[in-house]
Order: C-alpha cells, then sequence, then structure tokens
C-alpha cells in the first residue's frame, strides 16, 4: 500500500504491520490536537483493517520521536480548556493501549513529556541508543498529564517513576533499558529494520491468542489479583474453542511451523 498522508501524520504498511508517523520534525513532533486526532484515525483505521497485524508508532526525522504536548498550544490554554486537553490525549493513548493489536513504539530520539506517554501507552517499545526520555512538566509548572503519573509507576516503580517526574530530566536510552522503560535498545541506524524484523516475527504468532493476551495483561493489571487470575483462566479457556490453539497444537505434535488464521 502507498504512503497515505494527513497533515502532521504519515501511514504506511510495511509488511503486515501498519507504520504510525509523528511528522512535525520542525517541532520536534510535538503534539497539538489536530496531530492527536490524526494519530488516533490512523491508529483506528489499522485496528480495523484485516490486513493489518501490529501497528509500529514512531516519529519523523532522526531528532525527535515525540518531544512533548506543544508548548505553545497550551500556553494559551485556561484550566477547564487543560483539563479536557489532558482526558482529550488520555482518551486517545487509551485507543492504542487498548489495541487488540499489539503496538510497539518504535522510539528514534526525544520521547519527552507527552511523548514518553505516547511511548508508555504501547505495548512493547523499541528504542535507538540515541533516543532520550523523560518527564519534564515540573520545568513548565506542571505535571504529566497524558497517564504519565499513572503508566509510568506501573512500568518501572513508584520510586523510579517519581524521581524522574519530581526532577523533571532527561535520561539516556541504556538508563532507560536498566529500569525497564524500554524494552529493547539498538544502534540508531538498525531501529527501523530491527522493529520491521520484531514485527514481522510477532506475525507469524497467532493474532487471536495475543489479543486474549493483552486482555488478560491489561484487564488484570486493574483488577485484585484473585480477579485478575480468574480472568486468565477464563481467557486461557476461550483460545481452546479457536481454530489457532487446534493449529499451533498440532503443529507442534507434528513437527511442523503452525500457521495461524486468526480464528
Ligand atoms: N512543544 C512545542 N514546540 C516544541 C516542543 C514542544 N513540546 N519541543 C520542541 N519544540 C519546538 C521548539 O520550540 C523549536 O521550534 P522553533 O524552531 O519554532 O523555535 C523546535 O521544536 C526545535 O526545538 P529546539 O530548538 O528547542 O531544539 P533543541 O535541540 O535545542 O532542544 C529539546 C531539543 C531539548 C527537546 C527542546 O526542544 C525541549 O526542551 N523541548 C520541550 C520538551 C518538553 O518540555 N516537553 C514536555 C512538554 S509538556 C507535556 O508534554 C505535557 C504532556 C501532558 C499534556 C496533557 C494535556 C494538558
Amino acid at each position: 500500500m502507498s504512503e497515505q498522508r494527513s497533515a502532521n501524520v504519515r501511514y504506511e504498511i510495511r509488511d503486515s504491520a501498519g507504520w504510525i508517523t509523528i511528522d512535525r520534525p520542525a517541532k520536534l513532533n510535538a503534539l497539538d490536537r489536530r496531530t492527536v486526532e490524526e494519530l488516533v484515525v490512523h491508529a483506528r483505521a489499522a485496528i480495523d483493517d484485516a490486513d493489518v497485524r501490529l501497528l509500529v508508532v514512531t516519529g519523523a526525522g532522526d531528532k525527535a520521536f515525540v518531544a512533548g504536548a506543544d508548548i505553545r498550544a497550551m500556553a494559551e490554554m485556561d484550566p477547564r480548556e487543560a483539563q479536557q486537553f489532558s482526558r482529550f490525549l488520555q482518551r486517545s493513548l487509551d485507543v492504542l493501549e487498548r489495541s487488540p493489536k499489539p503496538v510497539v513504539a518504535a522510539v528514534n530520539g526525544f520521547a519527552l513529556g507527552g511523548g514518553c506517554e505516547l511511548a508508555l501507552a504501547c505495548h512493547v517499545r523499541i528504542a535507538a541508543d540515541t533516543a532520550r526520555f523523560g518527564q519534564p512538566e515540573v520545568n513548565l509548572g506542571l505535571i504529566p498529564g497524558a497517564g504519565g503519573t499513572q503508566r509510568l509507576p506501573r512500568l518501572v516503580g513508584r520510586g523510579r517513576a517519581l524521581d524522574l517526574i519530581l526532577g523533571g530530566e532527561m535520561i539516556d536510552a541504556a538508563e532507560a533499558l536498566r529500569i525497564g522503560l524500554v524494552e529493547r535498545v539498538v544502534p540508531a541506524a538498525e531501529l527501523a529494520e530491527t522493529v520491521q524484523e520484531y514485527t514481522r516475527r510477532l506475525s507469524a504468532k497467532s493474532p487471536i491468542a495475543q489479543t486474549r493476551a493483552i486482555e488478560a495483561v491489561l484487564s488484570g493489571s486493574e483488577v485484585s489479583l484473585a480477579e485478575a487470575l480468574r480472568s486468565e483462566a477464563a481467557l486461557f479457556g476461550l483460545c481452546f474453542a479457536t481454530d489457532d490453539m487446534q493449529e499451533g497444537t498440532s503443529a507442534f505434535l507434528e513437527k511442523r511451523k503452525a500457521s495461524f488464521r486468526g480464528r
């Protein structure tokens, strides 16, 4: 498929992954309302497209993934508008986190403020070794407002999250890997190919099992352990009603490669 382009976001399918590229390099891909709206339109289209198996979110250029919410746009807001913008961003990032298809952040540079929060809403983060992360909102007299106060501690622990949020300092990719903010770090020149290879590998697995796994992990983090374990068992049981489970187990027993169809 050829590339689709809206004002600030590009979309193309590579292999079976829908690549969403935030494309405002002159503003280090900062997120204003229009950019976020376009991101969501492309994300929803990718989720609904039967030919797309996974989503990748990245930034244009080699400097920034996303350097935050657009500070110029925020400077004009009153408290009510800021709260609405925060809810709008939160709901938009929920679309990625709640995607039934895996969502990978290919973090190619600065991931700051809302940009770090965008990466946090993705299921897996693969970063260039040149990427830098941070929640610098305190430098602006703000707090993270796009999920950072909630997703960051859940990912790296409360102490490390507060260290980042209270200090407002940036950390490099190696430190992000060390604290569990990203899952992999690769040389910048190899980021796109690494992510493409990663999406190829994930595409060969059972889509329906991946969807159920995302559901189990996400829903489980919102309830008690006992309830989460019941939910895991229910989702595990549902897998046994799928062709993919028959195919996966038969392929193993027949010593051949499984061919999953996502049903
Ligand atoms: N918003 C708007 N414009 C930006 C942003 C941003 N977040 N980041 C960079 N830009 C613009 C710059 O203003 C500049 O534009 P211009 O050339 O027109 O002056 C251009 O991008 C290039 O930036 P720099 O010249 O500053 O590039 P440097 O290489 O010197 O510095 C930095 C790179 C260090 C990344 C620097 O640009 C920077 O510190 N940016 C701001 C980072 C930041 O504070 N991000 C957090 C923003 S707050 C936030 O994200 C809150 C999220 C929650 C929102 C919830 C809703 C209310």
